[in-house]
């Protein structure tokens, strides 16, 4: 085993995307675990392929290897990276990189699948579920030269044998978590869109644990995982919330600000909390996304006077039996269009999310799903085209219907532009329905 008998320098590198996203955004998951081992005295560097061409990425990771030579390499990894972090992995570790790191993966996909990633030969160590207590953990046994054992949450391997701990813990008080350190990601990252010169935007989580229980949504597992705690739904104080945004504008000048909860009204009390501390505090333009349900005259006026841009609303399928039945989402269409009149009167702009080729959805499904969108009259449309994530009720279906269409079911487009499941609609005409939507813009 080389897990706690190496002498490590402590040194992890924490590893973004591993595909090229022109516009994206520093991962709040990754800054928060970042100020957690820096607070340690751990040197920590970013390999970020976020602005890296496809194809260097394995040349750069091996630069980047040589460069900071780090004895531990700490990964995150959504399902559409798996299988690219593995091949990263295999060729560049075993080939040109001659320190036996040690390698800790973290994230929606290990957390979803752990007994596949801890399976995985280079892969040492598995953090399941949220990443800060269990890293903290990890970082300490580390410099005091200790095994794994007993942290929640943490699989790891003793030779080939792997030791599964007990499940993660969450973190129950949001305002113990330390401030997200963004030091490490390229500004560009904090840049709007794809010139230099757009406006910037400081991205903030102030709550963790929707509420709900969408089947295509890895919230559902994430409840699932927790179901030993009391509160899943957790919200940092309005205090910290704004402590925090302000600590970031001091070294960032954002000037607009994108709130990254899943749904970021849950508790109107807070909000009006929150909102009387912003405007006085803060008073940047910003943008949410929230369920629909949770928009009324009161939540609506409080968005507004907080100076909201722009609510962006999961509508997803325009067919209100299947949003129902298959995504659990209970909302009739006739109240979707009422609560985006309301959104309209309060003139605040909207952003729809949609996915179509979902399983043994039909055209006249897709249609009605643009029919929706057409009289909901958003600003910005985004449609996606449905692929299994693992650990969600979505995934059990296409596996109990036989409906994957390929060998690997992880094997996911990035950009969610192909599917990897059987439908009911070719995937040409998928792909030209998917502009019809944009059309109506
Ligand atoms: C906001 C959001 C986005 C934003 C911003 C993401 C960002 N900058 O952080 C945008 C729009 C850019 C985005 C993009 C994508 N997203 Co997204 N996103 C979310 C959302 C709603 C919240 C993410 C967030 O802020 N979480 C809070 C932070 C603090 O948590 P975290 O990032 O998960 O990190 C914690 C743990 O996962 C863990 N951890 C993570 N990495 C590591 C690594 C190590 C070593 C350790 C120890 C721990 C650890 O510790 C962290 C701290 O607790 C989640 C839903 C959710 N419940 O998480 C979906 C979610 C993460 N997204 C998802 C997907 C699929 C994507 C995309 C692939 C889609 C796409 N192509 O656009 C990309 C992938 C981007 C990427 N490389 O990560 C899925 C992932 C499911 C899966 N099985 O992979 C989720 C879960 C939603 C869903 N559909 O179920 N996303
Ligand atoms: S509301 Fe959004 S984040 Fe919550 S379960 Fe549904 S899709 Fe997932």
């Amino acid at each position: 085993m080389h897990t706690g008998s190496l002498p490590y320098k402590a040194n992890p590198t924490l590893l973004d995307n591993l595909t090229r996203l022109r516009v994206s955004q520093i991962h709040t998951g990754l800054a928060s675990l970042f100020a957690i081992a820096k607070a340690m005295q751990i040197e920590c560097e970013l390999f970020d392929t976020s602005y890296i061409e496809a194809e260097e990425i394995h040349k750069k990771f091996r630069e980047k290897l040589i460069q900071f030579s780090p004895d531990i390499l700490a990964i995150t990894c959504v399902t559409p990276n798996w299988n690219k972090i593995k091949k990263l992995l295999k060729d560049e570790l075993k080939d040109y990189y001659d320190k036996n790191p040690l390698v800790i993966v973290g994230g929606p996909h290990p957390t979803a699948i752990p007994e596949t990633v801890i399976s995985f030969p280079l892969i040492d160590i598995v953090v399941i579920g949220e990443g800060e207590l269990a890293f903290s953990k990890i970082l300490k046994r580390i410099l005091a030269n200790e095994d794994f054992d007993n942290i929640p949450g943490v699989w790891y391997k003793v030779k080939s044998q792997i030791i599964k701990n007990s499940p993660p813990q969450l973190v129950t008080n949001l305002d113990t978590l330390p401030y997200p350190d963004w030091d490490l990601f390229a500004q560009s990252h904090l840049i709007k869109g794809t010139l230099d010169s757009g406006p910037k935007v400081g991205v903030f989580n102030t709550s963790r644990g929707c509420p709900y229980s969408c089947t295509y949504c890895s919230t559902s597992l994430y409840r699932t995982l927790y179901e030993h705690e009391k509160v899943f739904h957790r919200e940092k104080t309005p205090e910290r919330i704004i402590d925090e945004i302000e600590e970031k504008y001091r070294r960032f000048q954002f000037s607009e600000i994108a709130f990254l909860d899943e749904t970021f009204i849950v508790n109107l009390d807070r909000l009006k909390r929150i909102g009387k501390l912003y405007k006085r505090k803060i008073n940047l333009p910003f943008i949410a996304m929230t369920r629909p349900e949770t928009l009324t005259h009161e939540s609506l006026s409080l968005l507004r006077d907080m100076g909201i841009k722009k609510l962006s609303i999961g509508i997803e399928c325009g067919n209100e039996e299947y949003r129902k039945k298959m995504l659990n989402r209970k909302i009739s269409n006739q109240d979707l269009i009422e609560k985006f009149k309301l959104i309209r009167y309060y003139n605040i702009k909207t952003q729809t999310t949609n996915m179509i080729g979902l399983p043994f959805e039909t055209k006249d499904m897709v249609l009605e799903t643009i029919e929706l969108n057409k009289k909901l009259e958003p600003n910005r449309i985004d449609v996606y085209i449905f692929q299994p994530l693992p650990g969600t009720k979505m995934f059990d279906i296409c596996v109990e219907n036989n409906l994957f269409v390929v060998d690997d079911p992880y094997d996911l487009d990035f950009y969610f532009n192909k599917s990897i499941i059987k439908t009911e609609v070719p995937q040409d005409e998928l792909r030209k329905l998917r502009s019809m939507f944009l059309n109506l813009l």
